[in-house]
């Protein structure tokens, strides 16, 4: 048999019985195709007693369709990331029922009960363990997939299985060539075209993205998400999922770190505008930067308690290497952080923080505001030595 699209509710009930024992014999069960995100179809089965989600992935981008073709081991990947992930932070990830190779999809737990991190952000709701959770998840999977824990044999081992190279190629195209120059992928707000403009002139701002783009390529460091936008976090008051890690593959530690960063700082450059309160708006502004620091403090500290007591290579057992590993781990975090705001704002993928703000003018200000934060982080990281001096740095740029 080979690969055939679900083409009925049928079709993937009968698929979730057969990939599952959650369900009994009698119980009726319904689907609902709930993806919202980019590339693939997920759907929601439901039945009296319990529900899971199955994710399939097509040969080809869903927003795009049959144009811009995809290769479906992005799916063996997922799962692979996702179990590989729960080796570590099994609170963190949704647990992996089954994989089903010729079928491309996955069968999983379902995390109705946690909301798209996107929307908690768009309205200003503060879940207090969030950053902590963030913190650790990225110092776990990091760290344990690294040289400064695995050994030759099961690091070189690791780049093999997780070789990604069309998920790589969407990344390498749209955080690091696209925003950067009159690219047809790009949407730009006409209102800010002439900043769009200026930024292509920017030849400082350039060579930083080229530098950046050169470690994604080439720096093996760690198995990484590879799309860890608020849109791949799922979290509530006391909880928190991280999904998708379909572009996982291993590559700079600091791209992630920077992903999420990046999202929360889009978020902040929303609030300046998004309809609302402004005493309200400021003060989930400070929240906001206060958990950039909390999420970074939180991976500092798991990172460097696992390099003192995990790391068994006696040349990186050097606690002057950690205090350099780890600022420059926070000034390539930051470079990232400010490519992933800048392809938001410019490029193919946008996000609803800077999108709901319905008024044109007000959007095309945080939008300004968003390249503007891109920009200070890419251009000045490395001028940076603690996440102290990020925080004051990013409260110059927003005036707070
Ligand atoms: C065509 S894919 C666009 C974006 O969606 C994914 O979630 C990734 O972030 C990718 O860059
Ligand atoms: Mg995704």
């Amino acid at each position: 048999m080979s690969f055939r699209k679900f083409s009925s509710d049928a079709d993937v009930i009968a698929f979730a019985r057969q990939h599952s024992d959650l369900f009994t014999a009698d119980e009726a069960l319904k689907v609902e195709e709930i993806g919202d995100g980019n590339i693939n179809f997920v759907y929601r089965v439901s039945g009296a007693s319990a529900s899971l989600i199955i994710k399939q992935a097509l040969p080809y981008v869903r927003i795009i369709g049959e144009g811009w073709p995809l290769s479906q081991d992005r799916v063996r990947i997922e799962a692979e990331a996702l179990q590989l992930e729960a080796k570590y932070c099994p609170d963190l990830v949704p647990r992996v029922y089954s994989y089903d190779a010729e079928q491309c999809a996955i069968v999983m737990e379902d995390i109705g009960a946690f909301a798209n991190l996107r929307v908690v952000m768009v309205q200003r709701q503060k879940l207090p363990l969030l950053a902590e959770h963030l913190g650790r998840f990225l110092a776990d999977t990091l760290f344990y997939t690294s040289d400064l824990y695995l050994d030759t044999y099961e690091k070189k081992s690791l780049v093999k299985g997780f070789i990604n190279p069309d998920l790589c190629k969407i990344s390498e195209e749209l955080f690091f060539w696209d925003p950067y120059c009159d690219h047809e992928r790009n949407s730009i707000n006409e209102l800010i075209r002439a900043d769009a403009e200026q930024l292509w002139q920017d030849t400082a701002l350039k060579l930083e993205v080229a530098r950046l783009k050169a470690k994604f390529l080439n720096q093996a460091e760690a198995l990484l998400h590879g799309d860890l936008h608020s849109g791949s976090v799922f979290a509530n008051e006391s909880g928190t999922k991280i999904i998708d890690p379909e572009f996982a593959y291993v590559g700079p530690a600091g791209f992630d770190i920077g992903s999420i960063i990046g999202n929360y700082l889009l978020n902040v450059a929303g609030q300046a505008n998004q309809a609302g309160d402004h005493a309200e708006r400021s003060d989930y502004q400070q929240w906001l930067l206060a958990g950039i620091c909390t999420l970074w403090n939180t991976f500092e500290q798991g990172f460097r308690q696992h390099m003192q007591t995990e790391t068994r290579d006696p040349s990186l057992q050097l606690e002057e290497y950690a205090d350099w590993y780890l600022c420059e781990l926070l000034q390539d975090s930051l470079g990232y952080a400010g490519t992933e705001i800048i392809r938001r704002t410019i490029g193919l993928a946008h996000v609803m923080d800077l999108e709901s703000i319905e008024d044109a003018e007000r959007r095309a200000d945080s939008e300004r505001l968003a390249l503007k934060l891109g920009q200070v982080l890419i251009k000045h990281r490395a001028t940076i030595n603690s996440i102290d001096q990020v925080i004051d740095m990013l409260r110059q740029q927003l005036h707070c």
